[in-house]
């Protein structure tokens, strides 16, 4: 059977994304279920995922909000279409062992081609060319001489802006679609305002906090910052990083005898001066903490109970130790 007449003939579908599904798989499923409906008037339609990430929630509150993901399958559907994934293990333990025949399963992907998909499903509609299902979800319409709604073309929209990084990664095609889904009546405002995430209250009130206490050491040109918070002292670090820092280093208290501290870099500091904030600085910390610490190059943090000044201190001196002993040339680092 054609994938056209598998959508008219059947009287229900089911359609899973991936587990903590993000907005290219929400909105391809939305889009999927505008599909089958313009082809199959009363057939039922079921959308399911393990999870939905809460910038897809957003994304789907804006445009078409109150739709139902359900996280589990409820009884049996003659149709399967799985969208953003081509394996069983991405739809996450809950919905990994559900079955369907390959004959009645669409699969509708853009990621390499798995072995398995051939198992799961007998109709395969996958172009790792793309940059997002969303993409192959509008073939589908074009192949089938349909015309999505408005509130569809923002959908598939704000999935190529997640999938594409907002077009970081882009090429002409996918550029085009976007233009073509503007055109038929996509809100660009809306779908980059969708794909914007905005911290509770209590954590934005910590990033100010980090900046207005803020110390800045110049150590060999670059710009180091330290800050105290009672708590996201990891958000407060990004956020010093965003103002321009070079190394943040933001200690937590959230509690006596409670004290955290945490570290970011930039690529471009650790690529010049091959200052690990993990090994350099963090595990050197643990002890004077009374705790552990260690991580990675960029990111890295201790955890322990006490002197969480005098190791905000000491991990200046540690990151002005660790430049001096860098591989790269020091002169190469001045402006
Ligand atoms: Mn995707």
């Amino acid at each position: 059977m054609s994938i056209r007449a598998l959508l008219e003939k059947s009287s229900s579908m089911l359609v899973l994304g991936h587990q903590n599904a993000d907005p290219d798989a929400v909105c391809s499923m939305a889009a999927v279920a505008e599909l089958y409906r313009l082809v199959n008037e009363r057939g039922s339609i079921s959308l399911v995922c393990d999870d939905v990430s809460r910038l897809a929630a957003q994304v789907l509150e804006t445009f078409l909000p109150g739709t139902m993901i359900s996280r589990t399958i409820d009884g049996n559907h003659e149709l399967v279409v799985i969208v953003d994934t081509n394996n069983r293990f991405q739809l996450g333990e809950a919905l990994q062992s559900f079955r369907s025949d390959p004959s009645r399963t669409i699969l509708i992907d853009h990621h390499e081609p798995s072995p398995e998909a051939n198992e799961i499903a007998g109709h395969l509609i996958v172009k790792s060319n793309k940059s997002s299902t969303c993409e192959i979800v509008i073939d589908v319409f074009d192949d089938f001489g349909l015309s999505f709604s408005k509130t569809t073309a923002s959908l598939l929209l704000a999935g190529i802006l997640f999938d594409t990084r907002r077009f970081f990664y882009t090429t002409t095609d996918t550029l085009s679609t976007a233009i073509r889904l503007v055109k038929a009546g996509a809100d660009y405002q809306a779908c980059v305002d969708a794909l914007v995430t905005k911290p509770d209250r209590s954590e934005r009130i910590a990033r100010l906090k980090a900046a207005a206490r803020s110390e800045m050491y110049l150590l060999d040109g670059w710009l180091v910052v330290t800050s105290r918070v009672s708590a996201f002292e990891a958000s407060a670090c990004r956020a010093l990083i965003d103002l321009g820092a070079d190394v943040a280093i933001v200690g937590g208290t959230p509690s006596k005898d409670v004290v955290r501290i945490s570290s970011r870099s930039t690529n471009e500091f650790y690529q010049r001066t091959h200052v690990n904030l993990g090994t350099d600085v963090m595990e050197r910390l643990g002890e004077l903490i009374g705790g552990v610490g260690g991580g990675h190059p960029n990111a890295a943090g201790a955890n322990g109970k006490k002197s969480c000044d005098r190791a905000l201190t000491r991990s200046v001196e540690l990151v002005r130790e660790a430049i001096g002993k860098g591989k790269a040339p020091v002169k190469e680092l001045e402006p």
